[in-house]
């Protein structure tokens, strides 16, 4: 390539009309409401077409209405990140649309946003992705954890941002100051804290987990990408009955949420009961993961990433209407914060009704599982060891039902199981013990024969462990 700039492509609102007929109306978001902040999108990127769905879509979703939007394919501009003459371009373009912020879609430095905000409009707000979706969080926070969690992205997002508004009025490197300066202090000290809360929480979700695992609950996660299809298939899998938790539990297990397919429409983990394949699980939903976010962001979700991390069998969630380029960028993302789990990851194909529906023959989802093998093909296993895992997705559709038995079965066959025969003589005790199984799910079938009872066990390993220590009648240890 000979100049950075040989490939710049760019699209503004006039251009989006192929779609719509009204030119202010950006192409793949719905018609903003007339209170929108009007925007323009600017984005440096590789991809080529440049594709600024998503970006407009959290836009949109966080009260934007994109007005058009200017895009680059060069190298990184220490100064702007986009390259001068692109910012220019920028600048102009936003006077004539009378837009009120630009819509970054990548993170900036502190020193870019500076220098980006002092070359455009005055009053134009500059809001980068990560806090793009701090917006989009905005105060619907739904629990105590997703509060804090929320915090404290927003604080380590705030701090680098404070120094450098600091350095540029004073022209000194606050880290270089002994005495340091109260602004970063103040930002510092209530990390810390909001570190601190969320380590107790994170203590207390893990007390609950071991609880949980002890009363013969298997543990599930629903993992991915934001709009994946995660709650929706949760709910599928879901018994129709009220969460087990006691009364006056810490609020993460919200019933039905609204679903109307913006990003994000989940804020914090929700656990519900199930019966997967005979076992009892508790299944817990999670918050999407979004790509372009720092990884203080991302650590920041730990009621997410623990859950997941922790579960006995990890759903990834993917959505089969995507194709193989935009699987991979999702699937990097959700690997890149998910890193590794300590059980393991069945990868699920979701919305297989839309990708059916897409290809000729009804019931062909054979592209979207080509589209889907090429996506894993092209991630490397040093990228995260759940990569292994992710061959043969199990396709499933949450609107019409297809596949929930499949997946169900998948479910039960990675779960940790044991499984036992006990013989005892028939007594209050043995079925003060077969009662105590029976109550935790693993009991697969019961023989009397005169005075003795035969117990078969299958399920959790430290459960049929106990129960068979019970029905013989020796000490449980508890
Ligand atoms: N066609 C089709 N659409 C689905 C299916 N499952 C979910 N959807 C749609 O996909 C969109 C996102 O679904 P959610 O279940 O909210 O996705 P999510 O992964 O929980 O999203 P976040 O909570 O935002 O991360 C919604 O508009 C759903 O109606 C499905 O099986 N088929
Ligand atoms: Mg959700």
């Amino acid at each position: 390539m000979s100049r950075d700039d040989a490939t710049t492509n760019e699209r503004d609102a006039s251009s989006d009309s192929d779609e719509s007929t009204d030119p202010d109306t950006p192409t793949g978001v719905d018609a903003p409401s007339a209170d929108a902040t009007p925007a323009v999108v600017a984005a440096r990127t590789a991809a080529d077409p440049p594709d600024t769905t998503e970006v407009r879509e959290l836009a949109a979703a966080a009260g934007y209405a994109v007005v058009g939007e200017i895009t680059q394919r060069r190298r990184e501009d220490p100064t702007y990140d986009l390259g001068r003459g692109k910012t220019e371009e920028l600048m102009r373009f936003v006077g004539d649309a009378d837009a009120e912020a630009v819509i970054y879609d990548g993170s900036l430095s502190p020193g870019q946003t500076f220098s980006l905000g002092d070359l455009l409009p005055t009053g134009t707000a500059v809001i980068d992705r990560p806090r793009l979706v701090l917006e989009l969080f905005g105060d619907a926070a739904d629990s105590r954890a997703a509060d804090r969690q929320l915090e404290l992205a927003r604080l380590r997002y705030e701090l680098p941002r404070i120094r450098g508004a600091i350095a540029r009025d004073s022209g000194e490197d606050v880290r270089l100051r002994p005495e340091g300066d109260g602004r970063v202090l103040d930002v510092e000290k209530r990390i810390e804290s909001t570190e601190r809360a969320l380590d107790e929480i994170a203590d207390d979700r893990a007390t609950r987990r071991t609880e949980r695992r002890d009363a013969g609950f298997d543990l599930v996660a629903l993992a991915g990408y934001t709009n994946a299809g995660k709650s929706t298939l949760a709910r599928r899998l879901a018994d129709d009955v009220a969460d087990p938790e006691p009364a006056g539990e810490p609020t993460d297990l919200t019933t039905t949420l609204s679903v109307d397919g913006s990003p994000f429409e989940t804020l914090s983990t929700t656990t519900r009961r199930a019966t997967i394949g005979g076992r009892r699980a508790l299944v817990t939903d999670t918050v999407g993961f979004l790509d372009g976010l720092p990884h203080g962001a991302v650590r920041s979700f730990r009621a997410t990433l623990d859950a997941v991390r922790a579960a006995d069998c990890a759903l990834l969630v993917v959505d089969a209407s995507d194709d193989s380029a935009a699987l991979r960028r999702k699937l990097r993302a959700s690997l890149s914060a998910i890193r590794a789990t300590d059980g393991p990851v069945i990868p699920v194909l979701s919305k297989a009704d839309e990708a059916r529906a897409g290809g000729g023959d009804a019931d062909d989802l054979a592209p979207a599982i080509e589209a889907y093998e090429a996506a894993v093909a092209g991630l490397d296993s040093d990228e995260s060891p759940v990569v292994e895992s992710l061959r043969s997705p199990v396709p499933v559709s949450a609107r019409d039902e297809a596949g929930l038995s499949e997946l169900a079965a998948a479910v039960a066959d990675a779960l940790p199981t044991a499984t036992a025969t006990v013989e005892a003589s028939n007594g209050g005790d043995a079925q003060a013990a077969l009662s105590w199984a029976y109550d935790r799910g693993v009991v697969d079938g019961v023989d009397y024969e005169g005075d003795a009872v035969t117990v078969e066990l299958a399920g959790r390993p430290a459960v049929v462990d106990e129960a068979e220590r019970r029905l013989r009648g020796e000490d449980s240890g508890e």
